[in-house]
């Protein structure tokens, strides 16, 4: 069985969330995301509109996702992929050649980002249409 992980903090869910989630499924038979926790989101300077609880609630309804883990730091990445015999991470292309370390132990694979969507996006849009 071929295991796939990403990472991410997937906070308001949308079609270019789902079009990196299909893609990893599509590299694999088993796709793990690791989703940030609020407190690793204070870490990466983000603040999600949902709760941790809620992110992961809502990826564990998404076919394409079979497990969800937390992501509490940038170091578990290595444990993850050897505690799931994982055989390939897959991140979106904004994060190139940032995970290469982890290529002594699994295939690393960076897709291209869906042009035309982000949670920012949303965000900027939503507070500008008041
Ligand atoms: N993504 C994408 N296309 C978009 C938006 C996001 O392909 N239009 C991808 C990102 O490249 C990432 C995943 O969706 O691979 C999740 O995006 P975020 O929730 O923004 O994740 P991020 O904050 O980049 O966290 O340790 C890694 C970090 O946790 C990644």
């Amino acid at each position: 069985m071929k295991k796939v992980i990403t990472y991410g903090t997937f906070d308001l869910l949308h079609w270019g969330h789902i079009n990196i989630l299909k893609r990893a499924k599509d590299l694999g038979d088993y796709l793990i995301v690791a989703i940030s926790s609020d407190e690793f989101n204070d870490i990466k300077g983000k603040k999600s509109f949902h709760s941790y609880e809620n992110r992961k609630f809502i990826l564990e309804a998404i076919k394409y996702v079979d497990e969800v883990i937390p992501e509490n730091t940038w170091e578990q990445k290595v444990i993850d992929v050897k505690e799931n015999e994982i055989d390939t991470f897959v991140m979106g292309d904004d994060w190139e050649g940032k995970f290469d370390f982890l290529k002594e132990h699994c295939n690393v694979v960076y897709l291209p980002r869906t042009e035309g969507i982000s949670t920012t996006q949303i965000k900027t849009e939503l507070a500008a249409a008041k």
